[in-house]
């Protein structure tokens, strides 16, 4: 007999700024809806349109979900399959497993895990067991976000501590630089930018929704956003707005920025980027009088240069004092350390025997391609088949016969139909987890709704299930959620227990607004903001940022920018069929007048090609995109289109300045007519 209440408090665990509270309505025993709590200070009783369809469609239904394990029968990628039991599937993997560990091969075994369920347990716990073994992970930034950490981490020696968004009551200015909350973080830009009475300056290539209803839009070329923040400081000095008292205090290195300033006009930065002089001049003024919050996108440094495009825009919070006081301040993402966290304790990082080093998104393709590198292939909570770089070479390595491919997911996703054995998992619904906003300080509970769906399993049972086949003993591997969430709840310093935060759903972490770096102290080298310095020699960048921008776009060719959809989560919900056919045929968004310049038509099939890949799409018309710009979203799942494939079949992978991370927004591509090629 189910225990669990007609209605249940949860929160949304999606790699989402919003982390929304959700109410889950029971009937005759099952799900019966799923809506955004009333209460909740986010939702306010609404879920976005992508994750309503969702998790009343797919989430609960049977039909749609991965039930059993499955073992291949027939070639990979063939959909043959048969369904054996838990006790077989989990006997199988140990009897792989272990004479890799007994033998020391483990870092031939790769794991790659991100943003199916980024709840602390979910989407953590696993990791005591690869660590624990001394597999080689796949780091999971460098498909997302990490040349904007490494960048933060080297300036303020921390990028997980961002402005508290409760402080915007004290913002004269709100800069929103290469995000699209409107899509990214749905409630937040409703309920928090647009309802904000700061100015709101937005800064980007595209002129979505945020940008539509800004009080002012720059509009870069894409990459050339160092050189935007070097002619805004230009500005900025001549209106003798720099805080010099802060720099003094606070900051090292100040005097190799200074030295490249005289050249960085407003005249010069509109020719460097093809934002106008006078409102560079306009949006530096209002930011530097803040007090001001400036938000960074994690689009924006998914640029060749991403990792100097950070440090080059970090500059205007030190140089403007518009830091360490109420109304001001810098927000990339806000962790859990600073919430109290423990996370070495949560991935077990301390009983890592001598890990093996992390790969790059970029280079997995290689590894798992090469037989020296890997043998055993890992992936939970992640669909690199849809997600990753060089899609075609991803998949002809997931194609290996001798490479023994484990896909743990709720859904059949292209990635799983590569998989040797298939494990199902539980679904947020499902089981109890903690989720921690990287927006807001909160701490909210994930409330186990349902029982699992067939015989699916949470990843944290399915991986103490395994190493207890593996014969490993370390207690950590074994530890048990209830109490792993007692313990982290303890951490965090909040003075209730799960069953009392299931029912408020969500809490402040703190009833104060808090203040980043309000003590002055920064973990850096030198214990003060490093703007210049050798560390970031060290990194392989220059001493200090460089007013850089990238070279638009030869004649012919078109820079492709592949941001978040509306419709999908990076590529979950690519199977939903009601989304599916909300978002069409896979359109890239042209400027009209380009288009007409390149004589082709709206709703016209052609072909994106690049030494890398090829892609048919529909032509689409925007006139919010940019010269020599296609806006083509991420997360199809390739399998549901005609080539097999999304857009990241064009991402060859390049590595950012810093960090070995993604610059899928720098792809470039020609465009051929598919018709005439059809006639040939
Ligand atoms: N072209 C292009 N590509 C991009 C990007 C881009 O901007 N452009 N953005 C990149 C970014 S920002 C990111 S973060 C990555 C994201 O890439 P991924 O992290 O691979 O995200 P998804 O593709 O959504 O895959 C998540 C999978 O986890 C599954 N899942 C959900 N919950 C659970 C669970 O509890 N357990 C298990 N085992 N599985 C679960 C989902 O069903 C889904 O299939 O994509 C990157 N790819
Ligand atoms: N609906 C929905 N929400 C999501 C996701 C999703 O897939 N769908 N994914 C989640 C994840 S994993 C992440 S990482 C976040 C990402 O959310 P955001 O931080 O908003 O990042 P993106 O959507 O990747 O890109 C944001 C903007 O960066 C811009 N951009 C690209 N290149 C440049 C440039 O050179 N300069 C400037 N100034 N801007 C540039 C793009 O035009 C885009 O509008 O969203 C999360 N939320
Ligand atoms: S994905 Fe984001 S906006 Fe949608 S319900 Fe979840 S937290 Fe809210
Ligand atoms: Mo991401």
């Amino acid at each position: 007999m189910s225990t669990i209440p007609d209605k249940v408090l949860t929160t949304c665990p999606r790699d989402c700024y919003d982390a929304c509270g959700i109410l889950v309505e029971r009937r005759d025993g099952k799900i019966s809806r799923v809506v955004g709590d009333p209460n909740h200070f986010v939702s306010k009783g609404s879920l976005c349109g992508k994750c309503a369809v969702a998790y009343n469609g797919g989430f609960i239904n049977s039909s749609s979900r991965l039930l059993h394990p499955l073992r291949r029968t027939g070639p990979k990628g063939a959909g043959q399959w048969e369904q054996i039991t838990w006790d077989d599937a989990i006997a199988v993997i140990a009897a792989k497993l272990k004479p890799h560990i007994a033998g020391g091969r483990a870092s031939k075994v790769i794991q790659a895990h991100y943003t199916g369920t980024v709840a602390l347990l979910a989407g953590n716990f696993p990791l005591r067991f690869f660590n624990a073994i001394g597999a080689t992970e796949v780091d999971p930034d460098t498909v997302c976000n990490k040349a904007g950490h490494a960048a933060l981490q080297l300036v303020f020696g921390d990028s997980l501590s961002g402005f508290d968004p409760r402080t915007v009551k004290d913002s004269n200015c709100i800069m929103v630089w290469g995000a699209n909350p409107a899509t990214s973080a749905p409630h937040v830009d409703r309920h928090w930018l647009k309802s904000s009475k700061a100015t709101r300056i937005v800064i980007d290539p595209i002129k979505h929704k945020t940008a539509q209803e800004a009080d002012l839009f720059l509009q870069p070329r894409p990459g050339s956003d160092a050189s935007l923040a070097f002619a805004m400081l230009h500005v900025i000095r001549e209106l003798n707005l720099l805080d010099r008292s802060f720099i003094e205090s606070h900051a090292i290195g100040w005097p190799s920025v200074a030295a490249q300033l005289d050249a960085c006009t407003p005249e010069w930065g509109e020719a460097e980027t093809g934002v106008p002089a006078a409102l560079i001049r306009q949006a530096a003024e209002i930011y530097a009088r803040g007090p001001s919050l400036l938000w960074l996108g994690q689009g924006l440094q998914r640029q060749p240069f991403g990792g100097n495009v950070f440090r080059a825009c970090s500059l205007l919070p030190v140089a403007t004092g518009n830091m360490m006081k109420p109304g001001a301040g810098l927000f990339y993402m806000n962790g859990f350390g600073f919430r109290g966290v423990d996370m070495g304790w949560v991935t077990g990082a301390e009983i890592a025997p001598g890990a093996s080093p992390a790969i790059s998104h970029m280079d997995l393709h290689e590894a798992l391609a090469d037989p020296r590198r890997s043998s055993v292939f890992f992936t939970w909570n992640c669909n690199p088949a849809a997600s990753s770089p060089n899609q075609k070479k991803l998949v002809d390595a997931l194609k290996r016969e001798d490479l023994f491919h484990v896909a743990i997911d709720i859904f059949p996703t292209d990635t799983v139909d590569y998989a040797d054995i298939v494990l199902p998992a539980a679904s947020f619904l499902e089981f109890d987890d903690l989720v921690m906003s990287y927006f807001d300080w909160t701490v909210s509970a994930q409330t186990k709704a349902s029982e699992p769906f067939g015989s699916s399993k949470t990843n944290m049972e399915m991986f103490r299930q395994i190493a207890e086949a593996c014969r490993l003993s370390d207690r950590a591997l074994f530890e048990q959620d209830g109490d792993m969430l007692e313990k982290l709840l303890h951490q965090s310093g909040i003075e209730m227990g799960f069953s009392e935060l299931s029912e408020r759903g969500t809490v402040f972490w703190s009833s104060k607004t808090g203040i980043p770096f309000v003590d002055g102290r920064f973990s850096t080298n030198s214990g003060k903001i490093e703007l210049a310095g050798p560390a970031f020699v060290d990194a392989g960048l220059p001493t200090a940022p460089t007013p850089h921008a990238d070279a638009p776009p030869a004649p012919g060719f078109w820079r492709v920018l592949s941001p978040a959809s509306s419709w999908l989560m990076n590529s979950s919900y690519g199977s939903e069929e009601r989304i599916r056919r909300q978002i069409g045929p896979q359109t890239g968004f042209i400027n009209p007048a380009m288009a007409n310049a390149a004589g082709l038509v709206e709703g016209e099939a052609v072909i994106l090609f690049n030494e890398t890949g090829e892609l048919p799409m529909r032509v689409g018309f925007d006139a919010g995109v940019p010269q020599a710009t296609i806006l083509l979203h991420k997360g199809r799942w390739p399998k549901y289109e005609m080539a097999g494939a999304n857009v990241n079949i064009l991402n060859p992978g390049q590595k950012t300045d810093l960090a070995e991370s993604s610059s899928v927004h720098g792809i470039e591509v020609r465009i051929r007519c598919a018709m005439s090629e059809a006639a040939e």
